[in-house]
Order: structure tokens, then sequence, then C-alpha cells
């Protein structure tokens, strides 16, 4: 069997061209790439589910930073493919884009838009093993660095099926080889939601930091475990979006039909807020950008509304009818299609542009959802006379909304707190928003003048979650931060417009200033959130502690630096260490040496690789319910790289 056709040679020229030059099939050889390799497998496996072939897969993270996939379906064919003489599990690992080449249709997962087979997992892996269960026997191959190590052999007797990949990152091509229990759990949890009754358990063998590892040979218990199963499916993914929000319905709207072969699922659960939480997905790609699905269940919303509103006299005949975003007001909604082959925007990713998937979402919806609020007499009255209150708050907002425009785009004045920077480069400015007005002096006198603006902010900070619109653009503090960075908000937002490449939240390093950080994040995150994803907003770290002695200074950020700075220069004549408890406790050269000097600084890169999460994390902090709050911090520190600078 290794007896390597002409062909099988161009293969392994294939992936030689892979480990060359890894960020043509990945988005790089950083963390995120590292975690395309566990989601490429899981997806092939998770296409098995969707065929109904399998109902249980096992992500495990090795001690050693190698991940291994699980499931319990047919297991990759191994028989001989005619074409190469090879098993096709062997062409599946060495042939790029081998994937789908063989079994029959049906919706795939796996080879969409993130889809790279898992030819690329091998190319990029140490060594990579994979055992197929199947017909009583146990198939095994091993593979490294795209290449075949042993021919598939059979190494044992087995009662189950499935398959089995496990997978080392090659050191030589990775520069992160740390897998992220938060990101897999994640992603894994999203999965599980999109393919109902799937069971999915993620397991991390490697000790917590600090944890004795035994050393008589190493445990086989989880450190850490999550198991992910939901026969509601989106049902209860927006059960669980809405966890920390406050529906106005009881009953959680939910539709799934077949339309000229596209799959269509639609739930949806209006809340009492004033935002829309709607996601997205083809054949479980998140489409962060819409694209026709989207737009085919904005018109059979809007239209089955209105044709209800109407029918019941909720809205009279020379009313204007209720317009999409009344509708959706507070509405959190997920859309999941499947389809054989979905095609994206070049441009933005994650825009589906098949026409036949907004007719197929439209037709589903609609007709559904009419027979739904037929069904139901009180739902449907509940959410028309939200929407027409929403519909009049909007008129009001509109007009507080023009005014702001007016001022930013009209070459309006820069607020009077903001002291600007000289330079004219916005890609060399930075913007420090800063709470209080004393923290905004000293700031003000140590920052240098020709790149750092400072923005002091004065006042309590609006919570966007839970203000009405015309509130939100009638604040001033909002209205500061708006004229400053100069790119307006959400359809008028143009991020050619921004002012500073760099905007710096600086707050106090205690409770208060984590929150008003947030209250600060919820904005930027609602009304110009392409500042977060292109990586414009960063936190700054002020330190916990100074130590003095001698003549020396030495700041710590945290109780373990301070530790491990005592530890090194030791307790013998320190003066009694400060702990800050404000910004406004330093003095500007302090807060210069310590928070703002870029040779020195700490900030923090503030990211969203996933819109759902933070979704979650500002309902959780914003809502009603208090007792989940406090988890926010830390969560949110999950969101927040360290990043020096
Ligand atoms: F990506 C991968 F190849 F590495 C991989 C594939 C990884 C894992 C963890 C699982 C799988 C996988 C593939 N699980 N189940 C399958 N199923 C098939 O490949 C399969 C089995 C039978 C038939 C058939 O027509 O009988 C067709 C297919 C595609």
């Amino acid at each position: 069997m290794s007896d390597y056709s002409a062909e099988n040679i161009q293969v392994l020229e294939g992936l030689e061209g892979v480990r060359r030059r890894p960020g043509m099939y990945i988005s790089g050889t950083n963390e995120k790439g590292l975690h395309q390799l566990v989601n490429e497998i899981v997806d092939n496996a998770v296409d098995e589910a969707l065929m109904d072939a399998c109902d249980e897969i096992t992500v495990t993270i090795h001690t050693d930073n190698s991940v291994s996939v699980r499931d319990n379906g047919r297991g990759i064919p191994v028989g001989i493919q005619a074409q190469t003489g090879l098993p096709a599990v062997t062409v599946v690992y060495t042939v790029l884009h081998a994937g789908g080449k063989f079994g029959n249709g049906g919706y795939k997962v796996s080879g969409g838009l993130h889809g790279v087979g898992a030819s690329v997992v091998n190319a990029l892996s140490e060594w990579l093993i994979v055992r197929v269960f199947t017909g009583g026997q146990i198939h095994e191959q091993k593979l490294s660095r795209g290449l075949v190590v042993t021919d598939l052999e059979v190494v044992g007797e087995t009662t189950e099926t499935g398959t089995f990949v496990h997978f080392k990152p090659d050191p030589e091509i990775f520069e992160v080889l740390e897998f992220n229990f938060d990101t897999m759990k994640q992603r894994l949890q999203e999965t599980a939601f999109l393919t109902k009754g799937l069971k999915i358990n993620l397991f991390d063998m490697r000790p917590r930091p600090g944890q004795l590892v035994p050393s008589s040979g190493t445990s086989s218990e989880p450190v850490r475990k999550r198991t992910y199963c939901y026969e509601g499916g989106i049902s209860q993914f927006v059960e669980h979006i809405n966890k920390n929000k406050t529906p106005i319905t009881d009953e959680i709207f939910y539709c799934s039909a077949v339309y000229e072969k596209v799959l269509v699922e639609v739930a949806m659960q209006h809340t009492d807020g004033y935002l829309e939480s709607t996601y997205s997905f083809v054949n479980n790609i998140n489409t962060h950008d819409g694209g026709t699905h989207i737009t085919g269940f904005r018109a059979a919303l809007t239209k089955t509304l209105n044709d209800y509103a109407k029918k019941f006299n909720l809205i009279k005949e020379n009313e204007k009818p209720l317009s999409g975003d009344d509708v959706r007001e507070g509405l959190t909604a997920v859309l999941s299609i499947k389809m054989e082959e979905p095609q994206f925007d070049s441009q933005s990713k994650g825009k589906l542009v098949n026409s036949e998937a907004r007719t197929a979402v439209e037709s589903v919806l609609a007709e559904h959802f009419a027979i739904f609020l037929e069904e139901h007499p009180g739902f449907g009255k509940i959410i028309v006379e939200k929407s027409l209150l929403a519909a009049r708050a909007r008129e009001a907002a509109r007009k507080a909304r023009e005014k702001v425009r007016k001022t930013v785009l009209e070459g309006g004045r820069l607020p009077g707190k903001l002291a600007d920077c000289s330079e004219k480069d916005p890609a060399l400015c930075e913007l420090y928003i800063v709470e209080g007005d004393s923290a905004g002096g000293s700031a003000k006198q140590a920052r240098t003048p020709t790149t750092q603006a400072i923005l002091p902010l004065r006042g309590k900070i609006l919570n966007v979650e839970k203000a009405r619109p015309e509130q939100i653009f009638s604040n001033a503090i909002i209205k500061d931060m708006i004229t400053a960075v100069g790119t307006g908000i959400h359809e008028d937002f143009d991020i050619s417009k921004l002012r500073y490449h760099k905007i710096i939240l600086m707050t106090d390093a205690d409770v208060d200033g984590s929150h008003i950080r947030t209250l600060l994040l919820t904005f930027i995150y609602r009304f110009m959130k392409d500042l977060i994803i292109e990586g414009n907003i960063y936190i700054a770290q002020p330190p916990l502690y100074k130590v003095e002695k001698g003549k020396n200074e030495y700041y710590a950020f945290s109780d373990e630096e301070l530790a491990a700075l005592l530890e090194r220069i030791g307790r013998e004549g320190i003066k009694p260490i400060q702990r800050y408890k404000g910004l406004g406790e330093m003095n500007a050269d302090q807060l210069w040496d310590t928070t703002m000097d870029p040779e020195k600084r700490i900030l923090r890169q503030v990211n969203l690789d996933d819109g759902i999460a933070a979704d979650l994390i500002f309902a959780q902090l914003m809502g009603d319910k208090v007792e989940p709050r406090r988890e926010f911090i830390q969560e949110f520190a999950l969101m927040a790289k360290n990043l020096d600078i």
C-alpha cells in the first residue's frame, strides 16, 4: 500500500505547500489558526451527526496540548478507492481538499467557509493518529507533517463503530501551542445548540496552574469537563441568550421546514430590551454579516406582523405600517439554514449570497409564523404593541440623533473637555478616555501632547443596554465620545473618519473602575462595534502597588506580581507598600511611568472573536438580574487579551 503512484507524490507536494504557506489555509499560525485545526476535525464528525449516523462526539485536550476527537459514527471508510488504490481514510488525510469526495450528498458543515480539510490538519501536525472502528476491527494509521508514517493497519478488535483522531499541532508551524478551554467550550456549545440531540463532551486533562501532578502515572480523570446536548436545539439557544434578559412572551417561536432543498430553522422570542440579537448560521457556520437568509428572515417577520396587526385592527388602515426596526426591537433570534452549496461574499466572508436562501427563509417563516400567531392569540398582540411603542420612540430618537450627527459629521466642534493631540495622522494618535476629573488632570500633565489626546469623563455613564435611544443621544458623555472618536455610529459609522487608531480606556483598578469600563465598552460594542473588531480599543492597566526601596520605585500590577517582586528585591529596607485605590492617587509622573508611557505601559487589546459570548456577557452585566454580574469581570478578562505594547 505504500507504493506511491505519481499522483500520490503530487499529493504530498500539495501538503508541503500547506506547510510552506499555512496562511493560505488557516487564518494564521496564531491561537485562532490553532483552534481552526480542532474545528476542522470536529466539523467532520458533526457531518456524520447531520446524516443521523452519530450522536456523540468527545473532544479531549491532553496534557501535552494534543487534541483528540472521537465520534460514534460509521467510521471513515477504510475500503480501497479505485482511483488512488489507497484506503479512503488515507486519501482524506493526504490529499488536499479530499473531504467530501466520497459519501453521498447531504448538508455538510465541513468544507464550508472555514473548512480546510483534514489533510491540512495532518500537514500542520507534528503527529496525527487516526483510528477507525468498523466491521469488528480497529484500523489505525499514523501520519506526521503531511506524510504517511505507517500504512493503515488493523491493530485490534472492537464491537464499537466510529472515528478517533488524535493530533499534536506542529511547534515548527504554530507560535501558540496552548489550547484555550473557553474558546473550545464556546464553539462546541454553539455546535451542540445547532445540532439538535447531538451530545458533545469536552474534556481537559491538563492540570490547572499550580496543581500537583500525580507522579505515579497520569490520571485519566479530566481536570475540567463540559457536556452539551440540547434536544430543543436552537429554541434552547434562544433561551440561553435570553437567560439574563426579560422575555415578553412566555413561549419561544420555533419552526423547521425544507423549502426547495434548503432546510430552514428559526427560533425567536422578544424581550423588553431595545436591542436586537439575531444570530444566523449556514451549515453551522456563523454568518456574522448576515446575507440573503437574513434578508428573507426580516422580510417575513415584518410582513407577517403587519398582516396580523391589520387583521386584528391593531393598526388602522390609514396608519403607517410597522417598520423592520420596530418589529425587531428587543428581539432574540437564531436562524439556522442548511444547504448544499453555500456561497459567501468574497469581501466580507461571513455573508451568504445565494438568492435561493432568501426565498426559502421568507416562505418558511411567513407561513409558519402566521399559523403560530393564529394559534397563540396573546403572542402577536404583545409584539405588535411593543413595536408600536418602538415606532414612537424611534421618531424621538431620530431627532436626537440627527443633532449628534450634525455636530459629528458636519465638521462640528470637538468637545470642550478634550485635550487633543497635535499630530494629524490618526495612525499615530491615541485617545485616552479617563474616568474622573482629577485623573484626567494628571493625564493631561503626563501625556505626550503630540500624539496623546485626553478625554476626561465626569458624571454617571449611561447604561445603553437599559436606556431609550433618545436618552442615549442626549447624554453629554456619549456625545463627547462620539465627537472625539469621529467615526459616527451605526449606519453612519465610517472607520475612515477614525481620529485615533488607539482608543484607550483608563479607569481605576477597582470594582467601580471596571464597572465604568464595562459601561463604556457596552456603548462601544453596541454603537461602534467595528472599532472592537478592528482592534482599536484598549484597556490601560494601572498598577495596584508601589514598592519603594532606597531610591528605586517598583510597580506591581497584580498580587502575584507583588509577591514575585518582593521575592526578587527582598523585603528588607522597603518603605510601607502603597496600594493604589485609584488613578487619582498617582501624580503625573507616576501615571506616565506606569500607565501611559508607550515604552513601559501594558495595554490589553479588547477583542470580540465571538459576538454571542459578548452579547451574553453584556446582557449578564447590564440586565436586571444582579447575581450573575459578579462573574462578569472575570469573564470579561477572557475577552481582553494581554498585550505588551
Ligand atoms: F475529518 C476527519 F476526517 F478527520 C474526521 C472524520 C474526523 C473525525 C473525528 C470524524 C470523521 C468522520 C467521518 N466521522 N464519521 C465519518 N464518516 C464518514 O466519513 C463516512 C462514513 C460512511 C459513509 C458511507 O457512505 O457509508 C460515508 C462517510 C462520509
